[in-house]
C-alpha cells in the first residue's frame, strides 16, 4: 500500500524537476558553454580590478587586476550590471549565442570632473595671418580651410608644409563662411545667419548651394551625420539628405551648460570643440552627453606674434593615420600640430 502512494510521487518530483531546469527566461547555465568577457576601465583606458559584474542577479564575477573579467556557461538574453564603489557604470543586455561573446564597460567617476590637459608643441607649420579660419579640415597632407567675415569669406585648400593655397573658392560678399567638413566626399561649408550650405567636391568646384535651416558655426562628421554647434551649448547631428536633426546634446560640466561652442572635429568617436574666445578646447562624449577632457592651450602662441582683435583660437584637423592633431586661430600666422599631456 505504501509502495503504491511512493511511485507516483517519485514520479511526480522528477516531472517538477525535468520541467523546472529551464524555468528562467532571462538566463540559464546550459550545457553548451558560452564565454561572455571584456574589460572595465576607466575613462583613460586604465583597467579597474575588483569590479563585480552581476549577469541578470543570479551569477555574478570579479575583474582581475587589469580590468578583465570572463564568464562561461551562459546563453540567452543576459543583462550585465558592473557595481564597484566610487564608479557609476550603464548596464548592458546582450544576446549571448555564440561561444565568445565581448562586453566592455567604462565606470564614470562619481562626481565626475573632466580631465585637464595642458600641451607640447610638436611642429609648426605657416599659416596665412588673412585666413580668418571658421573650420579646418585634414586629409593626406592637405588641409581643407573655411574662412569668415563678409567680403572675406572662402574655402580653400592648403598644403600642409608650406602653407600655399593650392585651390581656392572665394564666397559672394553676402556669405561669411563657417565651419567645414568633408562627409562623403563631399566638401560642406556652411554660413552665418544666411542658412546656406556650400557643398564642393574634392577640387573645389562648387555642386550646389542649399537651403540649411540653421545658423552653424563649427561644423564636423561622425562618417554619417553632419555635426554642427550654433554657438550656444547644443551640438546638432544633423542628416546630410535632409538637414532634419537626428540627435541633440547640451554639453554640460557639473550641469552647467557650457555656451560659445565653435570649430569642432570629431576624434575617435569623440567632439573636440574650440570655445569661442578661449583658448579652451573641450573634448566631448557624445554617448555619455559629457565632457571627458579640457584642453588648456594658453600659451601656445606668442601674443606678440599677431595684431589683430579677433585673433582667437579656432581650428582643429585631425590625420587619423598619423594620430596628429593640428590647431590653429583665425589670423593667426602659424598652424601647430600638439600632443596632449595630462594635468
Ligand atoms: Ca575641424
Amino acid at each position: 500500500m505504501i509502495k503504491k502512494q511512493i511511485i507516483p510521487l517519485i514520479i511526480l518530483l522528477l516531472f517538477l524537476t525535468l520541467t523546472c531546469s529551464g524555468c528562467d527566461n532571462n538566463l540559464s547555465l546550459s550545457n553548451i558553454t558560452y564565454n561572455v568577457s571584456g574589460n572595465v576601465s576607466d575613462i583613460n583606458g586604465v583597467g579597474l580590478k575588483n569590479v563585480i559584474l552581476n549577469f541578470a542577479s543570479q551569477v555574478s564575477t570579479q575583474t582581475t587586476e587589469d580590468g578583465y573579467y570572463q564568464i562561461t556557461g551562459l546563453t540567452g538574453e543576459i543583462s550585465i550590471t558592473p557595481v564597484l564603489d566610487g564608479y557609476s557604470f550603464e548596464p548592458n543586455t546582450i544576446t549571448v549565442n555564440q561561444k565568445q561573446n565581448n562586453v566592455d564597460f567604462i565606470g564614470q567617476k562619481d562626481n565626475h570632473l573632466p580631465q585637464k590637459y595642458t600641451f607640447n608643441i610638436v611642429n609648426e607649420y605657416p599659416h596665412d595671418i588673412e585666413a580668418f579660419t571658421q573650420g579646418l579640415y585634414y586629409e593626406k597632407d592637405i588641409l581643407y580651410e573655411g574662412t569668415g567675415l563678409y567680403g572675406q569669406s572662402d574655402m580653400r585648400k592648403v598644403d600642409l608644409e608650406t602653407g600655399e593655397i593650392l585651390d581656392i573658392y572665394k564666397l559672394d560678399n553676402q556669405y561669411f563662411g563657417e565651419g567645414i567638413t568633408i562627409l562623403n566626399e563631399k566638401v560642406y561649408q556652411s554660413t552665418w545667419k544666411s542658412n546656406i550650405m556650400f557643398i564642393y567636391d574634392k577640387d573645389l568646384n562648387l555642386i550646389k548651394k542649399t537651403k540649411f535651416p540653421f545658423h552653424c558655426w563649427g561644423l564636423t562628421d561622425d562618417n554619417v551625420h553632419l555635426i554642427m554647434s550654433d554657438g550656444t551649448s547644443l551640438i546638432r547631428y544633423i542628416d546630410p539628405n535632409k538637414y532634419e536633426v537626428s540627435k541633440e546634446i547640451e554639453v554640460t560640466i557639473n550641469n552647467e551648460p557650457i555656451n560659445n561652442i565653435n570649430e569642432l572635429e570629431y576624434i575617435d568617436g569623440k567632439i573636440y570643440a574650440n570655445i569661442w574666445q578661449s583658448n579652451t578646447i573641450i573634448i566631448i562624449n557624445p554617448h555619455k552627453k559629457k565632457v571627458d577632457g579640457i584642453i588648456d592651450l594658453n600659451g601656445l602662441i606668442n601674443p606678440h606674434l599677431y595684431q589683430h582683435e579677433l585673433n582667437v583660437l579656432n581650428g582643429i584637423a585631425y590625420d587619423p593615420d598619423g594620430n596628429r592633431l593640428f590647431v590653429t586661430g583665425k589670423l593667426w600666422p602659424k598652424l601647430f600640430e600638439i600632443e596632449l599631456i595630462p594635468k
